[in-house]
């Protein structure tokens, strides 16, 4: 019989470098006195990103949901955007405070992808741009949703939140689309606390988001545009320099628990693994997957509210689903009847808990959790 642990296990742990390390970062910030309004630490820590990501051009930000709300400005889009109601509220949260309308397109059932062949239908005269979130780091049908864009005359931003390090084809993602957003909260793989980034290929986007992020100052003396402050600070930047040091090691430890888990997991009946991409093109952000309760034989919620009896907090992302936010309601795009796929994985996906230094005997004793559900479930229905 699995044994409740004695501490909480939570979805994930920030990668944390040595204190150390950090402390020594922030010194220099602190000798500079260069606090933010980018210093030493984020130009430094800018060209590494451009480096690790393989990016053209990157600008950095306070915290994700900024960065592509930033974005999604300087791209000058009006109307509508087609988009995913399977994502973390950020994603749409940005149109709105944009005055976009978000045009819900039904996902993908194995990716849980923004359905690239449902796109095509919702384009209207209004529709300026199509917003794909590749989730849990699995990239959108890049191609597909590129070639609609041509042929449509739309713009195409990616949120790639959970797509730190995530490649199609050896190629990086951020080469894809005309802007990609990354986050880099405390829960990713690579964190400055908070904070976030775009990439783009076009410099002129740059220069705009240059402004945006700060006010819109084109000098002391000169504003230019309606900005906010949206900056990544010294000391964010500073911490993100000492993580990417510690990143790869990182990916090599979650790749270790990935398949921990695949050896424990995949034999039972009801649940599927979300398999993603190759392991030098993953992200390594999330374990996750999909419980179908007509084979396994409890559902998804009674298995999220069993593991934590046992002191396991697995989640449900991402739940609720974005278009059944109540002032989405009126939008004919957020009916359930449209959204079938989604619907189904907003009931059945589980985030398992998934960290570097997550021990293995934990890996081992949070499946054997899950095995005795669905045993408990068959040795029922025998009787
Ligand atoms: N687009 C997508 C698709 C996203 O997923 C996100 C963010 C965004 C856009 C926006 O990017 P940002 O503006 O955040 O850069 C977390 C994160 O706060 C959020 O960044 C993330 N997605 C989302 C999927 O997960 P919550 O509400 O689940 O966080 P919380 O506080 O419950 O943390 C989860 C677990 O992590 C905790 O149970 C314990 C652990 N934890 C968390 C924090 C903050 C720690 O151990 N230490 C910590 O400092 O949203």
């Amino acid at each position: 019989m699995a044994k409740a642990f004695e501490q909480p296990i939570y979805v994930t742990r920030p990668l944390l470098p040595d204190i150390t390390d950090v402390t020594e970062r922030i010194k220099k910030v602190w000798d500079s006195k260069q606090l933010t309004n980018f210093g030493a630490q984020h130009d430094e820590l800018s060209r590494q990103l451009e480096n690790y990501l393989e990016a053209e051009h990157i600008s950095m930000f306070s915290n994700g949901t900024m960065a592509l709300l930033l974005g999604l400005k300087a791209l000058k889009l009006t109307g509508e955007v087609i988009t995913t109601p399977f994502t973390f509220p950020a994603t749409v949260q940005a149109l709105d405070w944009n005055n976009l309308t978000p045009v819900f397109c039904d996902i993908d059932p194995e990716t849980f992808n923004i359905d690239a062949d449902k796109i095509e239908a919702l384009i209207t005269e209004k529709t300026s741009a199509i917003l794909g979130v590749h989730v849990f780091g699995n990239p959108c049908d890049v191609e597909k949703i590129q070639a609609i864009a041509d042929k449509h005359n739309l713009k195409v931003i990616y949120d790639g939140a959970h797509a730190f390090g995530s490649k199609i084809n050896g190629e990086p993602i951020s080469s894809f689309g005309d802007m990609t957003m990354f986050s880099f909260h405390a829960t990713k793989l690579f964190n400055t606390i908070e904070g976030g980034a775009l990439t783009y290929n076009d410099p002129e986007l740059g220069r705009q988001l240059d402004l945006l992020r700060n006010f819109g100052l084109a000098n002391a003396e000169e504003v230019v545009l309606s900005g906010l402050n949206a900056k990544m600070n010294e000391v964010q930047a500073g911490v993100g320099i000492e993580v990417l040091q510690v990143v790869e090691g990182e990916r090599r430890k979650r790749h270790t628990i990935k398949k921990a888990y695949e050896e424990n997991l995949s034999d039972i009946d009801g649940i599927r693994i979300l398999t993603g991409l190759e392991d030098e093109s993953s992200s390594y952000q999330y374990f996750v997957i999909e419980i179908d309760e007509a084979v396994f034989g409890q559902s998804r919620d009674t298995v999220h509210q069993e593991l934590q009896k046992y002191k396991v907090f697995a989640r449900k992302y991402f739940y609720p689903l974005c278009s059944d936010f109540e002032w989405y309601s009126e939008l004919p795009s957020a009916r359930p009847e449209n959204l079938p796929n989604a619907k189904r994985a907003v009931q059945q996906v589980l985030a398992m808990p998934y960290y570097g230094d997550l021990p293995i005997e934990s890996v081992k004793a949070i499946c054997e959790i899950i095995r005795e559900l669905h045993v408990a479930q068959e040795s029922v229905s025998q009787l």
